[in-house]
């Protein structure tokens, strides 16, 4: 990254509510993984709204040990959240939070995604972006909880494997050319209304990421969480987060895994 773009600078072009809730960016070229460097300084009590960036990951991780692979060029960043008094069961609806952040972020920087269940954002059937919230839990409940995002800015997928590029996209694959300070500026503007809101439990984010999700209401979708495969038709998103299947069982209510809708089979 520039070497003028500090994380002081970039603090300094936050619009004023978002830099009220931000506190500090610290802006790294390379770390093993922005997770891990803001899980670190939230052990050293750093407060809610740090956030760390950095424009390429050695160790960039995604859900379940998935790999994030995280070229140079792109968007690497992390924000800490301390909920006070947030019910475990919201957690499974902070991605969807950030993913409407995330979008709305883009969409002012004139790219249209769309949110697929539970923390991918895509651009016609490609990922632009994906979502790693972790939390940590102590005896008084949720303590901290590291939000990762990662985005691809950089034209090339060149410095993506030959296994993620066909199913990949990036910012200037789209046709925008912002830069990273600019993406990541537009998108912690929103992501400091929507981790608020989401623990405030104010604004519905539940229909925020509704009328961004890719239209799979009335689709058989399959879900593949843990070692159980559920496959159902899409009836909605329930309020905590969780994708309601209508199974040949009943409604199945999933809170976590790895979606697909399937596509309907012709006679
Ligand atoms: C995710 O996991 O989508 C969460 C990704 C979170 C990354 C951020 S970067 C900042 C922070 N620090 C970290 O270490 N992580 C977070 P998941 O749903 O498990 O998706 C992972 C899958 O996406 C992989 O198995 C690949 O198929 C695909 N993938 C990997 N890298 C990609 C990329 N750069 N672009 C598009 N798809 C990718």
């Amino acid at each position: 990254m520039d070497e003028h773009l500090t994380g002081r600078a970039l603090h300094g072009r936050l619009p004023p509510d978002a830099a009220g809730w931000i506190r500090s960016i610290e802006v790294h070229d390379v770390v093993t993984s922005t997770n891990d460097a803001l899980k670190e300084q939230a052990r050293r009590g750093a407060p809610e709204g740090t956030v760390v960036l950095a424009t390429r990951q050695t160790a960039g991780r995604g859900r379940m040990g998935r790999t994030w692979e995280s070229p140079s060029g792109s968007l690497y960043l992390s924000v800490l959240l301390r909920p006070q008094g947030v019910a475990p069961s919201r957690l499974g609806l902070l991605p969807l939070a950030a993913g409407v952040a995330v979008a709305e972020g883009l969409g002012d920087l004139g790219l249209e995604v769309q949110l697929k269940w539970p923390n991918d954002v895509w651009v016609q059937e490609r990922k632009v972006a994906g979502l790693l919230a972790e939390a940590a839990s102590g005896p008084a409940g949720v303590e901290n909880i590291v939000l990762g995002i990662g985005i691809n800015v950089a034209g090339s997928l060149d410095g993506l494997s030959e296994e993620v590029r066909p199913t990949a996209t990036s910012l200037l694959q789209e046709g925008v050319t912002a830069d990273v300070p600019g993406v990541a500026l537009a998108v912690l503007t929103r992501l400091a209304h929507w981790c608020p809101a989401w623990a405030r439990a104010t604004d519905d984010v539940v229909a925020a990421w509704r009328y961004r999700a890719l239209p799979w209401w009335g689709r058989t979708v399959e879900v593949r969480s843990g070692g159980t495969v559920i496959v159902g038709i899409a009836r909605e998103i329930d309020p905590m987060g969780a994708l309601v299947l209508e199974t040949p069982e009943g409604s199945v209510a999933v809170v976590a895994g790895e979606a697909r809708a399937l596509r309907p089979r012709h006679p």
